[in-house]
């Protein structure tokens, strides 16, 4: 039950809130906190604790942000140059950001280098509201008038049904976005990211622009949710409300004034009201394994807490009878754990629960949703991954799962040599030479074979694939998984979901991540950085993979949309790339990978297996003399050197693995002992031995956990959220207490599955979709991302840390790729560790 008073609001527009009789006389003014945020009872604003500086643009993560109730359900607030931005629209920078205790208020400067464009926004608390109020000391560039405005966006998920009051006049949020636009000549658009377009004008040299919803001076949203209820006020400006989804789904509502011309000093001024609660208190967050637990492993759930909330010091474990009825079998103490960041922790252990049942917590009135206790509630917590996740991705062919096509054969007509000088919105480039035989723009042919989707985009990763490469032949080596429920046809280029073919699905998606790197070798030569789009416009593709590109190869003689007479080709420039500049370290990767991959797919797929390895010891070589000939030195990468000698038995590897892994161990064990454990079965007896003190090192490394966060595993801050180090750690664990079940006992590896089913901060939610748990996280950044759903067996990134102490995980809406993206290499990685806990436990 949440323990909150609710405030009354005048549904009419008024200039004053008057507020209903309360028996708290409590404090709502925003104030300035140490952490450098303006905070009430229910309310966080923060100015530029996060900035426009992430790799891709707006993120939809920055600058002025509200935490309202828990909610992180107001970004962007800037001065941006369109009416509802989208990712790779100019973001400005942030020049300077000074925070003014004395009155209450931060000032920052933000400044668009491409239009010489400086300007200062201030945000003020006053009482309960706060200011914002933008400065110029020059008028806005002639060039940026009617197009620089001050905007603020709120999530849509948040406030969709709901309802607004904008000038008396009220109004209500729609679920889908329907609204009015105009189509404007492209001279007019201000340029984005690059000189790239996020769209296609069809010939027309026009762009779309959103036409507001609504205008007026003042605009009170959601009155009817006092956890969302916010009131702006216009000062002079008009207020414009735009639906960001007319342009890109996963745009955000977006209010927004144009700044005027020819003015400086002050020239826009808004007031804010957000509601706070009167005492609100949020509610417990009861984190605990929503897979459920083994008879005999620890349970411990960790309850995260409002710090004005009391610790209660008992909760309880209730079992759900056969009759439905409810029974309370056990109740214990909680362990006050403490604050980290913005709440305070309890933990609460009920391990003496053990009879395989049914089961809910209970923390004073709040109650989790249920989950099993039996030998058997992990034996399928890789089945979705394994089975859906994975097969979903293969690129190149048809995947079909029922009656639905997930996606048809994408890129028929094959990659293109991507231009010299190549600055790519994806994070990659081409440099001054192609460091191949093709000229810019040629067909490289034979690449579209094979391989897998990087994440919830469609290109090809290399590094990422050659990784999965890797562990698909690890898992196969240590586990020989022989479950097979996925039909796999290459030369039909055909991929059925839950039909068995006799073939076990482990080789047969290491065999689909050999034949494209094995392409890329012989018919590029060496690896490529990754395949991937040519043209933003398709980037950001939604939906059948197979019509991201038409399918026809780009013959610039044709005009843009026009076919051949042959229907072979097109005049649209829509072919993907292939950027080829040459990495000999990604070659030596390469060469690893397909020197152990060929051991695998010997027996299976001989003729592969034989390319496997032709290509695998010429790249070795051609890499080996090109690192050395650059003076980077040959073989810095100690699991390719191990791999090497698996593969070769060759002392060279062996000598340099050796070197590398004893001083990568004595400087820390955290980060190379897995690759070191990995070695044992190939080692002698003195070997396992000499791992002993790093095996402890690691343990204490486990133990400090502990301290450090109230889940005790590694938890990361970064932009991408760190699901991916729970993964690793597990797998880590799982592989040392194999080796040294004296040092660390199995039951450590219950710290990762528990975090990542669900005992994490922010919710309860399983991070991986639809894996035996009553409540699984329902909406994941794939590529059904707009429908606002999932790909089973996805492992989200997980609780993103928004600075300074807010983790989130939106579960509504799953369009912010650092909480809700899931990677090949991430999933593969999380299937390993499956397979080795799983192992670990007997299973
Ligand atoms: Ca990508
Ligand atoms: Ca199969
Ligand atoms: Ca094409």
């Amino acid at each position: 039950m949440i323990k909150q008073f609710f405030k009354l609001f005048p549904l009419a527009a008024a200039s004053l809130f008057v507020f209903a009789a309360c028996n708290s006389a409590e404090n709502k003014d925003l104030k300035i906190n140490d952490l450098e945020y303006f905070a009430n009872r229910g309310v966080n604003v923060l100015v530029y604790s996060n900035t426009f500086s992430g790799g891709f643009n707006d993120e939809k993560d920055s600058g002025i942000e509200i935490i309202h109730h828990g909610v992180r359900t107001v970004q962007g607030g800037a001065i941006r140059l369109s009416n509802t931005p989208e990712q790779w629209d100019l973001v400005p920078a942030t020049t300077s950001r000074e925070v003014n205790t004395d009155d209450n208020s931060i000032e920052v400067g933000l400044r668009y280098d491409d239009y010489d464009f400086d300007s200062r926004v201030v945000v003020t608390g006053k009482g309960d509201a706060f200011e914002i109020a933008v400065y110029l000391d020059k008028p806005v560039p002639a060039e940026l008038v009617g197009d620089a405005g001050f905007n603020l966006e709120f999530l849509p998920s948040q406030y969709w049904l709901k309802t607004y009051i904008i000038d008396g006049k009220p109004e209500r949020f729609t679920r889908y976005a329907v609204s009015n636009t105009v189509a404007r000549p492209n001279s007019e658009k201000i340029k984005q990211y690059k000189g790239y377009k996020t769209y296609d004008d069809r010939g027309t040299d026009q762009f779309v622009d959103p036409l507001p919803l609504a205008t007026g001076h003042e605009i009170l949203m959601a009155p009817d949710d006092p956890e969302r209820t916010i009131k702006v006020t216009s000062e002079g400006a008009d207020l414009n409300l735009y639906d960001g989804r007319i342009l890109a789904q996963n745009g955000w509502f977006v209010l927004r004034s144009l700044l005027p011309a020819g003015q400086t000093g002050k020239v826009l001024s808004w007031t804010i009201e957000p509601n706070s609660i009167d005492g609100w208190i949020r509610e417990p967050n009861i984190g605990f394994s929503q897979v459920g637990y083994m008879p005999d492993q620890p349970k411990v759930a960790v309850i995260e807490l409002d710090k004005n909330d009391k610790i209660l010091g008992k909760a309880s474990i209730c079992k759900v009878n056969d009759d439905g009825s409810t029974k309370t079998v056990y109740t214990g103490p909680t362990d006050t754990w403490g604050p980290y960041f913005k709440y305070n922790y309890v933990k609460f252990d009920f391990s003496k629960v053990q009879e395989p049942g049914v089961y809910f917590i209970k923390y004073g009135d709040t109650q989790t949703g249920n989950f099993i206790i039996n030998d058997d509630v992990y034996d399928h917590i890789t089945d979705a991954t394994s089975d859906v996740w994975i097969p979903i991705h293969m690129n190149h062919v048809t995947v079909n799962e029922g009656y639905r096509i997930w996606h048809g054969e994408p890129f028929r007509e094959g990659y293109l040599q991507a231009p010299v000088n190549t600055d790519h919105f994806d994070l990659h480039g081409q440099g001054p030479t192609t460091d191949t035989k093709y000229k810019g723009l040629e067909l490289i042919p034979g690449l579209n074979v094979g391989g897998y989707f990087d994440a919830g985009d469609f290109d090809i990763e290399t590094g990422s694939n050659i990784g999965v490469v890797q562990n698909l032949t690890s898992i196969w080596e240590r586990f020989h998984p022989m479950r097979d429920y996925t039909f796999v046809d290459e030369y039909q280029r055909y991929v059925d979901l839950h039909r068995p073919d006799g073939k076990p699905d482990i080789i047969e998606y290491l065999e689909h991540g050999v034949l494209n790197i094995v392409a890329q070798a012989e018919n590029i030569g060496h690896m490529s950085q990754t395949l991937t789009n040519s043209v933003l416009d398709n980037y950001h593709h939604l939906g059948d993979a197979a019509s991201i590109t038409d399918g026809l190869h780009y013959d610039p003689r044709l005009k843009p949309y026009q076919k051949s007479a042959d229907g072979k080709s097109s005049g649209t420039p829509d072919d993907m790339w292939a950027f080829t500049s040459r990495n000999p370290s990604s070659d030596f990767r390469a060469a690893t990978c397909l020197a152990a991959a060929s051991r695998a797919l010997k027996g299976y797929n001989d003729d592969l297996a034989a390319r496997a390895l032709k290509e695998s010891k010429r790249l070795l070589k051609e890499a080996t003399e090109l690192m050395q000939s650059s003076g980077r030195g040959a073989g810095n990468d100690m699991a390719a050197n191990l791999q090497l000698y698996i593969s070769t038995g060759e002392q060279q590897y062996l000598d340099r693995f050796k070197d590398q892994i004893n001083r990568s161990l004595s400087r820390s064990a955290i980060n190379s002992l897995t690759t070191a454990l990995e070695a044992i079965p190939y080692m002698d007896d003195a070997y396992k031995e000499s791992l002993r003190p790093a095996v402890e090192q690691y343990k204490h490394y486990i133990d400090s956990l502990e301290t450090d966060n109230p889940y005790g595993v590694p938890i990361g801050l970064g932009n991408w959220a760190g699901s991916g180090s729970v993964v690793s750690f597990g797998s880590t664990i799982c592989m040392a207490s194999s080796y040294f079940p004296d040092i660390i006992s199995k039951d450590e590896a219950f710290k990762a599955t528990s975090f990542l089913f669900g005992c994490h901060p922010y919710h309860n939610y399983s991070l991986v979709a639809a894996v035996g748990a009553a409540r699984p996280k329902q909406v994941f950044y794939g590529n059904n991302r707009a429908d606002l759903s999932f790909i089973p067996g996805n492992v989200a990134p997980g609780l993103l840390f928004r600075k300074p102490d807010h983790f989130e995980n939106y579960d509504d809406w799953p369009f912010l790729w650092g909480q809700n993206e899931g990677t090949i290499g991430g999933n593969v990685s999380y299937l390993t560790f499956g397979l080795a806990f799983k192992n670990l436990m007997g299973r």
